[in-house]
């Protein structure tokens, strides 16, 4: 795949995030998708109580919303769901599937909002527009064709609300099957697993006020300034009442450094508000050893007699600290900083923050769970809050910051191939049948089902699995031997391209579209980062005629599936999301009278016993702390971490730039240390290939440019889903399968030399 490079430009990373720069970014992806009126209208709705929920991140909203509530990459994912770009029938005649391959993703997005049911039969070239009743005929007979329910997969995304969730899950399980992988597998897995093991809540324990109230706050592998821009709203408010921030990333991430409001006029004029007061540059992986150095400084406070540890909190609420004392004060100071790469002061420095004070907030994302020891990571981050004694007090806890915007709700609904057996007990006393009780596939486990031919029939509520999804060569001949792969899909995207025997693409509403039945004008639900839940209500018309709600799509492929004669009254529900929520509120805890109380402006607060009443549902009844060893990696090999431009939404490629880390034109690059590349004889602007080794296999990504970058040595940095070739499947995260993505070997091999463009030119 040899391309040139021209267009890459690289300019010094930005010190300073949002201001004039995010205003002039939303402006011009708003007027291109959208044209000016379509903009204000859309915007003005965006996260308002009566308006739409921000379909870019699952951060919560504040209580005193502004006019516009939004942020410049909420902004760009609501332009480019509401865009007037159109792939219809006539785009789809057009171009054959083949052809369609070689786009690049960002041209496959900008094709626009897709129309119409469309169907690829055996053999075509061409996707073809078909009635919805044919689609869903077509899928209907497939299932029930099938030698065993399990020889099926349903992937979820994590922009379906919970009314489509909820109905998607009861559908798959009527069918007779657990298999409901979602994003989630890729995404937060070890952050739920780490928690429930060892607090007994796989969500986290902070509520926005929490954050705004925080002494010290430290973010963990996330980069807030792209991925969760209104978040650094909370951040510079907790700042000025007076917060510490440490920041723990390989990068110097801008908007972690320092922080403009882009819709403050003092954020335009003065020089924002400085963020991090303590910048832990931590090599990839280095985590567990450097949340170990910290707690070891705490422990070596706590033995010459200061005050540093929590002792009535862990005498009450916790087991295991007699093993952790042991094994932080068995592990030496030099062991921690070689494995952390950040010096023993800096680890001194946070132990001291986290000494002074008691509310205290981690905040983290996919820096941390996406490792092979990401659930290590993850439980490494709890030790540190127990013996600080953060839990069930104000201002204080566990915060996994989440990714789609309903990806948590998704998981209360019940879109998990682990579902635990109380909650098939309630989908069995509400609608009397048997739902599966075997465990079903996750999303790792699903590549592998269709790679060795057990399961035949795909369908995704969403998303984008070819691209997200590691090891894409073995996941494209995992699709490619199915007989039948359906989309439920907004936009067209690599998934369409490489598809089964026969192939479907479903369109459906968007958040921003009113969704208008028999029953009159629907609303939906979706549940963010911290477990409010509210009401999302789409006000735009939606991008065409033939379009149907994710919630009346499950409800077709049920009837088409199951007959006409299932207990459950598909049509009824789908009309009326009354009735599906009141089959959540029966069978889900937390959500009894949810048709009353999601009414309220604002939504409400799911229960949480660590938060509400320091209650630990683990065995036992106490939070466990846990000893877990360093991680090791191979010496000869550099550790990549895939990781995301500021101007895209996962798999969506708005533009190729990465603004904030001076990245523009281009995003083919491996960043890497400058150091390293003279010890490899490698050059700026050098084109190379990638090769990443796996238990004795060598998998390879040619034409990457390198780009010199500040970042720890031994460490590099490439952009997904360019990079996922490289990530093997079998690579995953001890106890939650993540793929781990942000911690593979590779090794760079220079070809052709290109001369070198600096950032001056
Ligand atoms: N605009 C936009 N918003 C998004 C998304 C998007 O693609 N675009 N995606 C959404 C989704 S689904 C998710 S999950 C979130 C993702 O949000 P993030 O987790 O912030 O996304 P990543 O780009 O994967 O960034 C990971 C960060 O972790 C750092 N990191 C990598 N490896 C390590 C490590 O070993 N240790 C430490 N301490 N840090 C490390 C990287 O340098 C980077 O700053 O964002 C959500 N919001
Ligand atoms: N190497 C590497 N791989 C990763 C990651 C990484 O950091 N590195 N991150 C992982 C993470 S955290 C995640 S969450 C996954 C993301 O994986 P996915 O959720 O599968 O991918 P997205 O790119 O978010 O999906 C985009 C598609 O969703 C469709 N879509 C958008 N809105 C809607 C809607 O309202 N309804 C429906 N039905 N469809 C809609 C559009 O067709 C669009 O093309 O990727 C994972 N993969
Ligand atoms: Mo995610």
């Amino acid at each position: 795949m040899a391309s040139d490079h021209d267009d890459l430009h690289v300019t010094p990373p930005a010190t300073v995030a949002g201001g004039l720069g995010a205003t002039r970014s939303i402006a011009s992806y708003c007027m291109d998708h959208l044209g000016p009126v379509r903009s204000l209208r859309t915007l003005s709705h965006l996260n308002q109580a009566r308006g739409f929920d921000c379909p870019g991140c699952a951060w919560p909203d504040p209580a005193d919303r502004g006019f516009i509530e939004l942020c410049e990459n909420g902004a760009r994912a609501v332009a480019d769901e509401a865009t007037h770009f159109r792939a219809d029938p006539a785009f789809w005649a057009a171009h054959a599937v083949d052809d369609l391959a070689a786009w690049s993703d960002r041209d496959l997005n900008r094709a626009g909002r897709i129309t119409h049911p469309m169907l690829l039969r055996p053999g075509a070239t061409h996707y073809a527009p078909v009635s919805w009743e044919e689609a869903f005929a077509v899928v209907g007979e497939h299932l029930r064709a099938l030698p065993s329910p399990d020889a099926a997969v349903f992937y979820t995304s994590g922009r379906t609300s919970n009314e489509a969730a909820f109905l998607y899950q009861l559908f798959v399980r009527r069918f007779g099957t657990n298999n409901l992988p979602d994003c989630s597998n890729m995404c937060h897995e070890s952050s739920g697993t780490g928690l429930t093991e060892v607090i007994g809540v796989g969500k986290g324990t902070v509520t926005l006020d929490d954050v705004e109230n925080a002494e010290v706050i430290v973010v963990i592998g996330q980069n807030p300034g792209t991925n969760h821009p209104r978040m650094l709203t909370a951040l510079q408010a907790a700042k000025r009442a007076g917060a510490h921030i440490v920041a723990v990333n390989p990068l110097r991430e801008a908007a972690l450094v320092r922080f403009q409001h882009p819709k403050k006029v003092q954020g335009y004029l003065g020089h924002g508000t400085d963020i991090a007061d303590l910048y832990l540059q931590v090599r990839i992986n280095g985590d567990v050893a450097l949340l170990q150095g910290v707690a070891k400084a705490l422990v070596a406070r706590h033995d010459r007699g200061e005050p540093a540890l929590d002792l009535p909190f862990l005498e009450a609420h916790t087991t295991g600290l007699d093993a952790l004392l042991d094994q932080l004060r068995a592990t030496s100071w030099d062991t921690l900083v070689a494995a952390s790469g950040v010096d023993r002061p800096h680890l001194e420095a946070t132990a001291d923050l986290l000494a002074r004070h008691e509310r205290i907030v981690i905040c983290w994302a996919m820096g941390v769970t996406q490792h092979v020891n990401g659930v290590a990571n993850v439980q490494s981050i709890v030790n540190l809050l127990l013996l600080r004694g953060a839990f069930g007090k104000p201002g204080a806890g566990a915060c996994p910051v989440r990714g789609h915007s309903n990806v948590q709700g998704d998981r209360t609904m019940g879109i998990w191939e682990k579902v635990p057996d109380t909650f098939l007990d309630a989908l069995q006393a509400r609608f009397g049948f048997d739902p599966p009780r075997a465990h079903g596939v996750d999303t790792v486990d699903a590549i592998r089902a269709m790679r060795d031919g057990r399961a035949q029939v795909f369908v995704a509520m969403g998303g984008n699995f070819l691209s997200a999804t590691p090891d894409t060569d073995v996941t494209a001949a995992a699709l490619r031997r199915c007989a039948l792969t359906v989309h439920v899909s907004t936009k067209p995207n690599r998934s369409h391209l490489v598809h089964g025997q026969t192939a479907l693409i479903l369109p459906c509403l968007g958040r921003t579209e009113q969704h208008v039945t028999e029953a009159g004008a629907q609303f939906v639900t979706v549940e963010n980062s911290m477990g409010v839940v509210h009401a999302s209500r789409g006000n735009l018309p939606p991008c065409s005629p033939h379009l149907r709600s994710e919630p009346a799509i499950v409800a077709g492929l049920a009837r088409a599936t199951l007959g006409d004669e299932d207990p459950v009254d598909w049509e009824a529900v789908a009309d009326d999301l009354d009735l599906v929520r009141d089959h959540i509120a029966a069978v889900v805890p937390g959500f009894e009278d949810f048709n009353a109380r999601v009414r309220v402006p604002g939504g409400f607060l799911l229960p949480n016993p660590v938060r509400d009443a320091l209650r630990f549902d683990v065995p036992g009844g106490k939070a466990r702390l846990t000893v877990h060893p360093l991680p090791e990696h191979d010496p000869d090999t550099l550790l990549m971490m895939t990781v995301r431009a500021h101007d895209q939404y996962n798999t969506t490629v708005y533009t190729p730039n990465d603004r904030y880390r001076g990245i523009h034109g281009d995003r083919r690059v491996v960043l890497a240390n400058a150091d390293d590349l003279d010890r490899l004889g490698l050059v700026a602007g050098q084109v190379v290939t990638l090769r990443s080794h796996h238990a004795g296999q060598v998998r390879e990504a040619p034409d990457f440019v390198v780009v010199p970058y500040d970042i720890p040595q031994g460490c590099v940095a490439t952009y997904f889903p360019e990079a996922n070739v490289l990530v093997p499947l079998d690579h995953t995260a001890v106890g939650s399968q993540t793929p781990a993505s942000k911690s593979v070997a590779v090794t760079l091999h220079g070809g052709a030399t290109e001369p070198v463009r600096d950032a001056a030119s």
